[in-house]
């Protein structure tokens, strides 16, 4: 981008050329200056760090933005193919750590402010996560933009610029408190505001349909409620290739300031009432729970984000094709991020049919060849309805498009199975009892050209159970995309330590192609270099442990073997697991049988859905035991439990590269994939684990010599559940009967009785779904293998080496790689070696 001419011309668009930006510290230092100074109007760098770190993002910020114009203008230019990553969650997390990277200024950036006396990382304290998102999948998100813009591929994500993203977890008395998250409080300065782009949102009204003069029928949504969306755009560099893509996030807002007429009639407060309810839409993320599913705002948003960003593409496609949509199909694909945007397949129906006068065959076709869906879920209550009541009152058009959609899929049911009413009420769009709602899943799968699972394990049951009528239908329709996490942000910014001693070894390359680690192999069993891994992980531990005093009162030493469960808090990921082996590894210790036990610090970090009380008195237990044995002479030095507060992404960076254990151990089948197990992985965790998820793929990368197995299996579960009686295992197990007479005695809650007597029962209710007890044995004793393990510290540190070697399947680079191969065939962009 460099050296092309001072000028250039795209059409009729003159693009005035600057001459590029210095990448040297002294010209990171004096744009930092400058913005400080001229543009936030500060005068000292020291004591407001907060000020500098905006300063710092401005000059890193232009530094994109010039290479963000030619990466658009390459764009507009070439008549490639386009993916849209649709998502009501991208959970971004800071940053200015993966933009310095990936420019490849972080020392320059470093030495500008080390001649300001500032240490770069506490400028990085200063950014506030970007926290638009409740876990794994908007985290997934995330990771898919950075390595879409690492790869050259033209993928733009469209997401929701909430007000209010994931809220901060506080605890009081080991209760989880929430508080609002007010991320843009102090301004975000990573966004450009797009007004010139905005876009109409109607809401509510009626349809009524006319002839024109020539007889056809036109349909019109009249008397709507309108809302603006304002897009937002946040610039998604690639590693060192000169290519930004972007995020571009939707804010609402009423369509006037204030209703004029309502103003001078004198009733304010209903003026500004309206304007506070279009702007609602966008004010908060919602948390992921089951009693959230069917709130009306929430639809609000979802066909928010779909209809802003079909609109904003169909007016950047009718700019320069008019209302020939002939290749439309050809350059565009929009993936959805599970159900969550799915409205979007009945919403382009209705943009081309009612807004471009298309017949339904027509847009059908087009619709057809340009969604994809991809599910994240096998929980069949975590599948999407929504009440048509909701719809036909807020949506009335839409319902009526989707109604259509599913006569003639309906239609298409019959003639493949004749006859066969039964499959007709279970494959409908429409749920008929207890109350008549929309199959947000099937609308998804009717109306998309690809429809995938997240790892092999999950693709597989999807298409053997949720979906297996549809998967009989239509088989080439369905597919796996295993997931991955980005080695950019995952190892090379959070793990340097790791990261240098790796590039020392085997060079760079690993950074843009995460195979190479396997290189490492050979080292392995390389005394000198083992010595060198542990060192680094000890670092790590360290920071961690100082990290983990500072914010919970408690000393950590990094001795101790850190065995670590981070994710939401959740029934199936089964938090409770984890702490009935504590609450053995306790009593082992207190009976005196201790001995052979390697010092062990169990961290457990993780959100509960402000709805959900099983999850909220898990995190209560966890804090209540904690509390005993960390109060408890006797466990000094050998046992401690910790709830990390306030989980997210910043804290992730901190305690992936620091673990030594990494817990994945939800009920066999539960979990579609699981990404925090690639993180740790990556970082040189040994995993203990179920077969669920992706643990089964990381399994079968590492070998079961370097991974500690046990629990059921999705085979075995039906037959054990037939004839599941908890109490008869625990009263057959020693350790498991003097686990539960602890819980049931009270003795992590003297003077607050009763109050975990709801999480006890579930573990003896015949029913549990998450079948608790059936694996504490296979768990207690794959613990054990752990800590005999871990005591050889030489074949610990192997085992260390060897999961971090074989991690190379698990980068967003080869997932993106596989979606781009199967499902949107993009050419990559040409910037960077042009
Ligand atoms: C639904 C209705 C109303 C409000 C919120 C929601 C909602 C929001 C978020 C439902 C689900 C989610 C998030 C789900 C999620 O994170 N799933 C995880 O996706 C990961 C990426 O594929 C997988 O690795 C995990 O296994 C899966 O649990």
């Amino acid at each position: 981008m460099i050296d092309r001419p001072e000028t250039d011309s795209l059409g009729d668009v003159e693009l005035l050329r600057l001459p590029p930006l210095g990448l040297d510290a002294d010209s990171i230092l004096s744009d930092s200056i400058h913005y400080h100074r001229r543009m936030l109007g500060r005068r000292t760098f020291r004591t407001h760090e907060h000020f500098l770190y905006q300063a710092l993002v401005h000059a890193t910020r232009d530094r994109l933005t010039e290479r963000w114009i030619e990466s658009r203008t390459d764009l507009a230019r070439g008549q490639g193919k386009r993916a849209c990553y649709l998502s009501l969650e991208f959970l971004m997390g800071r940053l200015l750590r993966n933009a310095l990277l990936n420019l490849g200024i972080t020392d320059e950036a470093s030495e500008a402010l080390d001649r300001l006396g500032v240490k770069l990382e506490d400028v990085h304290e200063q950014e506030h996560d970007a926290g638009l998102g409740n876990g794994g999948l908007g985290r997934l998100a995330a990771c898919f933009l950075d390595s879409c813009a690492t790869l050259g591929l033209p993928v733009t994500g469209y997401g929701i610029r909430y007000r209010f993203g994931m809220f901060h977890q506080r605890l009081e008395n080991g209760y989880q408190v929430e508080e609002p998250d007010s991320w843009l409080r102090e301004g975000y300065p990573w966004e450009i505001e797009r007004i010139e782009r905005r876009q109409t949102i109607k809401f509510g009204g009626k349809v009524k349909r006319f002839k024109d003069s020539m007889g056809r029928v036109h349909i019109d949504w009249i008397d709507t409620h309108d809302v603006l969306a304002i897009p937002y755009d946040i610039p998604i560099p690639g590693y060192r290739n000169d290519v930004v893509n972007t995020l571009r996030l939707w804010s609402a807002a009423a369509t006037d300031e204030f209703d004029l007429e309502e103003f001078n009639a004198g009733s304010y407060g209903d003026a500004v009432a309206a304007k506070n309810e279009a702007e609602n839409i966008t004010m908060v993320l919602y948390p992921n729970a089951e009693t959230e599913n069917g709130r009306e705002l929430r639809l609000r948003q979802q066909y928010f984000l779909a209809s802003a960003s079909l609109q904003d593409i169909i007016a950047d496609w009718a700019r320069q094709n008019g209302n020939d949509f002939d290749q439309f199909a050809d350059k565009y694909c929009f993936q959805l991020n599970d159900t969550h945007p799915a409205i979007a397949v009945p919403e382009l129906m209705r943009l081309l049919m009612d807004e471009h006068g298309f017949g339904w065959d027509k847009a059908w076709q087009v619709t057809t060849s340009t969604m994809a869906y991809t599910n994240h879920t096998l929980l069949p209550e975590a599948l999407e309805t929504w009440p048509v009541a909701m719809f036909e009152t807020l949506l009335p058009r839409v319902l009526e498009i989707i109604y259509e959609i599913n006569v003639r899929f309906l239609a298409e049911v019959s003639r493949h199975w004749p006859g066969d009413l039964e499959i007709l009420k279970r494959m409908s769009l429409i749920q008929e009892t207890p109350e008549k709602k929309i199959r947000m899943a099937y609308l998804a799968i009717v109306g998309s050209y690809s429809v995938n699972g997240v790892a092999a394990l999950h693709s597989k049951l999807l298409q053997q159970g949720l979906f297996r009528d549809f998967a009989e239908l239509w088989p080439t329709k369905f597919n796996n995309k295993t997931n991955g996490v980005t080695q950019r942000r995952w190892l090379a910014a959070c793990n340097p330590g790791l990261a240098d001693l790796i590039s020392g070894r085997i060079g760079e390359d690993w950074v843009t192609d995460l195979e190479q680690l396997e290189k490492l192999v050979p080292l392995a069993d390389d005394s000198d270099f083992q010595q060198e891994w542990r060192t680094v992980k000890q670092d790590n531990k360290t920071r961690l442990a100082a990290n983990i005093e500072s914010k919970t009162g408690y000393p950590v030493d990094p001795e101790m073997m850190f065995d670590v469960q981070v994710k939401r808090i959740h029934e199936y990921k089964r938090q409770l697991l984890n702490v009935l082996h504590t609450i053995h590894l306790y009593d082992r210790i207190v009976r005196g049988d201790g001995d052979d036990l390697p010092p062990r610090v169990i961290i457990i970090g993780g959100k509960a859905a402000p709805g959900y009380d099983m999850a909220k008195a898990h995190i209560k237990l966890i804090n209540n035991i904690a509390e005993v044995i960390n109060t408890d002479p006797a466990m000094r030095g050998r046992l401690q439990l910790l709830f990390y507060p306030d989980y997210n992404v910043s804290a992730m960076e901190l305690i992936c590269p620091a673990a030594d254990l990494s817990e994945q151990i939800s009920t066999a089948g539960k979990e579609a994939s699981g990404t925090g197990n690639m993180k740790f992985m990556m970082n040189g965790a040994v995993t203990i684990g179920t077969l669920d998820g992706a643990n089964v793929e990381i399994l079968e990368a590492v070998g079961d010599e370097n991974f500690f197995l046990f629990g059921l299996t999705v085979e075995e579960i039906p037959a054990v559940r037939e004839t599941y009686d908890p109490q008869s295992i625990i009263d057959n197990d020693r350790d498991f009967r003097r686990v539960m007479r602890l819980l049931d005695n009270g003795h992590f809650n003297h003077f607050e009785p009763g109050i975990f007597d709801s999480v006890i029962a579930a573990v003896r209710d015949p029913q549990d779904p998450w079948m608790t007890a059936a694996d504490f044995r296979g768990f207690v004793d794959a613990q054990d293998a752990v800590g005999r393990a871990y005591q050889d510290t030489s074949s610990w540190t192997r085992m260390s080496i060897l999961n971090s070697a074989r991690s190379g399947r698990f980068s967003t680079d080869r997932t993106m790689r596989d979606y781009n191969r199967d499902i949107w065939h993009l050419e990559k962009l040409n910037a960077g070696d042009s």
